[in-house]
């Protein structure tokens, strides 16, 4: 699924972000930036050993904030790694956090000067944001960024099941 925003798309595509060609994908990673499971396992795994060395160069990343580094193996130049909010109740800053993730991100692949962005679903597996409102969050701060910035030409969220897919587009319907 797709959505023409201002001068820019937004896709909505089911798969795996190691696989995806833009020029940067987003980790959803911890802030020690060392590795751990889920999307942070599956894109050091896939990207080789010197993004993990740059991640320990750059020291660790606060939740909300946003480091780059080069895409190693992959086919994506660049990593951003992201931090987003563990989900308690809901009252613990969690959406401007998820939001300020998101924003971060796409602030840096603009500083960078890239035109195309991948997202996984941060925060919605080890960190448990419910799928419906973090999908609400995500896509309402790709859309904002696409209607106030004409810089980044693509930013697609890649989705690892059809479960999250659905839920993805059927926010992208209601806010569309
Ligand atoms: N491609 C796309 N999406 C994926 C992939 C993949 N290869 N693998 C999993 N997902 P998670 P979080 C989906 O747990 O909740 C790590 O250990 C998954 O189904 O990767 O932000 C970090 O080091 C889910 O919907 O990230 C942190 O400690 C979504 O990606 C912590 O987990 C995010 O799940 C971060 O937790």
């Amino acid at each position: 699924m797709e959505a023409r925003i201002n001068k820019g798309v937004l896709s909505l595509t089911e798969g795996d972000i190691t696989k995806q060609d833009t020029d940067a994908i987003v980790n959803a990673a911890n802030k020690s930036l060392r590795g751990g499971g889920g999307v942070d396992g599956a894109i050091h795994r896939a990207g080789g050993p010197k993004i993990l060395e740059e991640c320990i160069k750059a020291g660790g990343c606060e939740t909300g904030e946003a480091v780059i580094t080069t895409g190693g193996n992959l086919k994506a130049k660049y990593v951003i790694h992201t931090v987003g909010p563990v989900y308690r109740d809901g009252n613990h800053n969690e959406p401007a956090l998820l939001r300020n993730a998101y924003r971060n991100s796409l602030n840096m692949a603009s500083s960078k000067g890239l035109k195309s962005i991948a997202f996984p679903s941060i925060s919605t597996g080890a960190y448990r944001y419910p799928l419906d409102q973090a999908a609400d969050i995500a896509l309402n701060t790709a859309i904002s960024y696409l209607n106030d910035h004409s810089d980044i030409e693509l930013i697609r969220f890649v989705l690892f099941g059809t479960e999250a897919l659905e839920v993805y587009e059927n926010t992208l319907k209601r806010l569309s």
